[in-house]
């Protein structure tokens, strides 16, 4: 088949095909609130539309030579319609459609009556080349002909083809797409639009598959299995906090072994150990995160539930029904919201927020963030929390507050003028670096219990900080073994995966509690503190100062530390010598932890939680 009689015979299909590419490139560079940055964006947006015209045109070939010439059409008008749709969309949410989204009522809802003062007259454009097709169509009369088994492979083959090329050059602007998704506007301008829809429709499909497959006995074979896991929680602390204000602070990245410690003289995190020692704190607790990382940190807090094996399940599973702690609390008059500087659909957000229950996300749209107050990741927390007393001067009491810090973030930039001690020496670029910004986080939280203080909200809170999920990767062993002074083993990573937790309620003495817990375990704390009842639910998690705890904290990897061993990479270590041992002593953990995984996987991907309305 030669190129030029293929297309002479498709002139129609290829002009569409061609129209549709230019308009969408020129939707996606400037019609959506994404920047783009770089050569290789650049190439990416000028890519991917082409592939997904290939593909949206190419069904056209199907149709009988009779039927051509309006399917053409008729694709052109539909997938003007898509792009359309998202750009209104993309107004007023500053996201994109998902299918989800299309069937929640509320935040179409919410699009209603503004719907109208989001159209503008320039909007006509992006039907302009269905308006040329219709008109050219009645001008010129194209040849159309029967399209052969090898030019309809031929466009599908280009199309895929296309798709793959797009994917490789993907990889290398973002490594790991669309299995790490988090990021719509990332996706989108990686994939493009369409492409993201396609990708939307194959994973909705397959979550849903799971859900419709999965019955009610499979919730009674979980809700025996977390039944036997439960001990009751303390009942000296419950009702401890109970009415008081919660302040739940995310320390982005922060490692335990950061506290209490100094690098070339300077003390890393002076505030937090000083804090500590007016607070309940515990030196061996584990964050459970895995891909989804802050999200997934965030996750485990609010259900008490283990996050997915692989992917978001902030990004994956939004549309399931949870029973979040901030509902849970809302219920006793509690008003959950949540202080996090980034945009809104970030990690899917917006959209989880309020399947768990959040009533307000102060995001990006909250805060005045501009180049002199930010850096890396944007919004530097030292004004983070500064603007936050504003919002949080104007919420109901008694508030449950999240806020996200962000500055101690990967790669860990500060400027000068922040930089509350001096970077270390290493040969780790990134490990130097970290140091400095945990040092500017801790200050940032020391100013803002000031302002607290100032604002007479600190006497009537508690407070509690965690990490949310290690800092320092693997990858950097060799400068970490060094300022620990101690090898990296696979037992010492276990052990690096322990993160701050420190609740600090004003008045009370507090203690150090040795007791080994996880993320898993703050949704069954906060709520005994408080003094609310759990209420039926399938929770994987302990109250931490209950004297009936499992003693077996399980990482999301497999990897599992009980009171006296260390289970990781398929070996057994001895915590009392630090050395390995017969994985016999390990063995009557490995099932049990394996399977409260599976378990909780499986309330995630079934949906489990949803059998509760009709039990
Ligand atoms: C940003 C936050 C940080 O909003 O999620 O990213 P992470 O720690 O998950 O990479
Ligand atoms: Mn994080």
């Amino acid at each position: 088949m030669k190129p030029l009689s293929f297309l002479r015979k498709h002139q129609l299909l290829f002009l569409a095909i061609f129209l549709f590419w230019v308009k969408a490139y020129i939707v996606q560079r400037f019609c959506f609130n994404t920047p783009t940055e770089g050569v290789l964006q650049g190439l990416l947006l000028l890519v991917n539309p082409l592939s997904s015209a290939l593909l949206l045109f190419g069904i056209s070939l199907f149709f009988s030579v009779k039927w051509r010439k309006l399917t053409i059409i008729l694709i052109s008008l539909l997938s003007s319609m898509i792009l359309y749709s998202n750009v209104i969309y993309n107004r007023f949410f500053n996201d994109f459609i998902t299918l989800p989204t299309l069937f929640q009522t509320n935040n179409m809802g919410d699009l209603g009556g503004s719907i109208f003062t989001l159209v503008q007259a320039t909007d006509l454009f992006l039907f302009a080349d269905v308006a040329f097709l219709l008109i050219i169509v009645r001008f010129v009369e194209f040849p159309i002909t029967l399209a052969t088994k090898k030019q309809i492979n031929t466009i599908f083959g280009s199309a895929l083809a296309l798709f793959a090329f797009n994917l490789a050059l993907s990889e290398i602007e973002q490594p790991q797409l669309l299995t790490k998704s988090f990021d719509r506007s990332m996706i989108i301008q990686n994939i493009g639009v369409i492409n993201f829809h396609i990708y939307d429709l194959v994973m909705q499909s397959t979550v849903r598959v799971h859900k419709a497959l999965a019955k009610s006995d499979v919730f009674y074979e979980v809700e025996n299995f977390v039944n036997d896991l439960h001990g009751e929680p303390n009942p000296s602390f419950r009702g401890k906090a109970k009415g008081k204000n919660v302040f739940i602070i995310s320390l982005e990245s922060m490692q335990s072994f950061v506290l209490n410690r100094k690098m070339e003289g300077h003390e890393i995190t002076p505030f937090l150990n000083d804090l500590m020692k007016e607070s309940y704190y515990f030196p061996n607790f584990y964050h459970q995160t895995g891909q989804g990382k802050t999200s997934d940190a965030e996750f485990l807090v609010d259900n008490s539930l283990y996050p997915l094996p692989s992917g978001a399940v902030f990004f994956t599973h939004a549309e399931n029904e949870y029973n979040g702690l901030p509902e849970i609390i809302s219920r006793e008059g509690y008003y959950p919201a949540v202080m996090h500087a980034n945009h809104a659909s970030f990690w899917n957000r917006d959209i989880m927020y309020d399947a768990l229950g959040y009533k307000r996300y102060f995001s990006a749209d909250d805060f005045e963030i501009n180049e002199n107050n930010s850096v890396g990741w944007g919004l530097k927390d030292i004004d983070m929390f500064e603007q936050s007393i504003a919002h949080l001067t104007s919420l109901p009491e008694p508030y449950y507050v999240k806020y996200l810090t962000i500055t101690n973030h990967f790669p860990y930039a500060l400027e000068k003028e922040d930089e509350f001690i001096p970077q270390w020496t290493s040969t780790s670029e990134t490990v130097n670096r970290y140091f400095t910004t945990v040092r500017y986080t801790d200050e940032a939280v020391k100013r803002f219990f000031q302002r607290l203080k100032e604002e007479g909200v600190y006497e009537n809170a508690i407070f509690i900080f965690y990490g949310d999920h290690y800092g320092i990767s693997e990858y950097h062993n060799k400068e970490l073994g060094e300022f620990l002074g101690k090898e990296i083993t696979p037992f010492e990573s276990v052990q690096l995966q322990r993160v701050p937790l420190l609740i600090h309620i004003p008045g009370e003495q507090g203690g150090t509690f040795d007791t080994i817990g996880g993320q898993i375990d703050l949704k069954p704390t906060i709520l005994n503190l408080l003094g609310i009842d759990e209420g039926e639910d399938l929770s994987f998690g302990n109250d931490l100062f209950s004297n009936e705890r499992p003693g077996l904290v399980v990482l999301r990897d497999g990897s599992f530390i009980t009171e006296k061993y260390i289970y990781t990479k398929n070996k057994c270590y001895d915590k009392s010598n630090e050395s390995e041992i017969e994985i016999e002593a390990c063995e009557p953990f490995i099932e049990e932890a394996q399977l409260q995984l599976d378990q909780s996987d499986k309330v995630i991907y079934g949906d489990l939680l949803r059998f509760y309305e009709n039990k």
